[in-house]
């Protein structure tokens, strides 16, 4: 792998929570957090986060207030009656955060460069806050390939579009590769959550995510298309061969970021549709809800297992 220099440089900032490979963030200097709308000298970010333990992020706004509530009440914490949660990054415009006690909901847009972004923000988040070991998890949306759409499918190994576990990143005109590397364990643990009252599948298997959701997906129905069905169905076939179970469009930067920090992380999407059979999303809206509280519901069941044995 091709690294550039000032990656190579020792990290030089230590305090009880993560370590951060950059010497140019330091504490006692003005740190802002930009798309959030959050600074270390604005706001007291250790008496905000310092007891975070889980950053669950999921594609919008809405999804991720409605997480919020739903980890609200199932970790049975309380908010004064008559009150609402509040969107902490509100002025930022950019993604909506809330916190629900050791659980930060926030939404991370649509595809690499916009997670990509909030991750750098959301980790040095957790530094100047203090935060030892948090949890990253997504909570997302994804095709499926060859599954029962509605499957909630847990990722193994994040690919790019060439199959490869490897986010390349152009950093001063250079390409920089970095492994796209999930915990197993942690993969493992959310797969044995399964509880045999649940009315749809969880699934392991390998996800591939791409830059595009029509031509980058090898769909037929984008508003130019320059290669057949026939096409497609070997590339979508070859990619299942491989263990390729869906495909969607943050998971490799999630990987590649957090392995590459040491932050443990996993990526839980429900499939919105079956690829092998087509590629409009044709679901009605209180179907496709249904879906997506599903990767909800896993997490949740992680999070409260954690609490109540920690
Ligand atoms: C899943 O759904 C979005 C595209 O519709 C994208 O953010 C993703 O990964
Ligand atoms: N999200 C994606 O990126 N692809 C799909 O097919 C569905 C949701």
């Amino acid at each position: 792998l091709e690294i550039s220099t000032f990656e190579m440089k020792e990290k030089v900032e230590k305090k009880p929570g993560i370590e951060l490979k950059n010497p140019n963030i330091a504490f006692d200097k003005e740190d802002i957090l930009y798309h959030l709308a959050l600074g270390n000298k604005s706001h007291d970010l250790t008496e905000m986060f310092g007891d975070v333990k889980f950053v669950c992020l999921g594609g919008t706004p809405h999804r991720m207030e409605r997480f919020a509530y739903y980890i609200l009440q199932e970790i049975g914490y309380k908010i004064p009656p008559g009150t609402a949660l509040q969107d902490i990054s509100t002025h930022s415009h950019r993604y909506a955060l809330f916190k629900v006690g050791p659980v930060i909901s926030v939404s991370h847009g649509m595809g690499i460069p916009s997670i990509n972004i909030l991750l750098h923000e959301l980790i040095k988040l957790m530094f100047h806050a203090g935060v030892k070991d948090p949890i990253f998890f997504r909570l997302g949306t994804c095709g499926g390939l060859g599954l029962e759409p509605g499957t909630v499918v847990i990722t193994t190994e994040a690919l790019n579009g060439t199959l490869e576990p490897v986010h390349t990143i152009p950093i001063l005109g250079k390409k920089v590769e970095r492994p796209a590397l999930l915990d197993k364990n942690l993969a493992e643990e959310i797969i044995n959550l399964k509880e045999s009252s649940d009315n749809f599948n969880i699934i392991s298997g390998k996800t591939v995510c791409t830059d595009d959701f029509y031509e980058g997906q090898g769909r037929l129905d984008g508003a130019f298309c320059h290669f057949s069905e026939e096409d497609k169905y070997k590339y979508l076939n070859m990619a299942k061969e491989k263990g390729v179970t869906n495909i969607e469009m943050e998971s490799l930067a999630l990987a590649a970021i957090t392995h590459h920090v040491g932050i443990k992380s996993a990526v839980i999407c429900v499939t919105l549709l079956d690829r092998l059979k087509g590629d409009q999303i044709n679901q009605t809206k209180k179907t496709l809800e249904e879906w997506q509280d599903r990767p909800m519901v896993i997490a949740a069941r992680y999070i409260k297992k954690y609490l109540n044995e920690h």
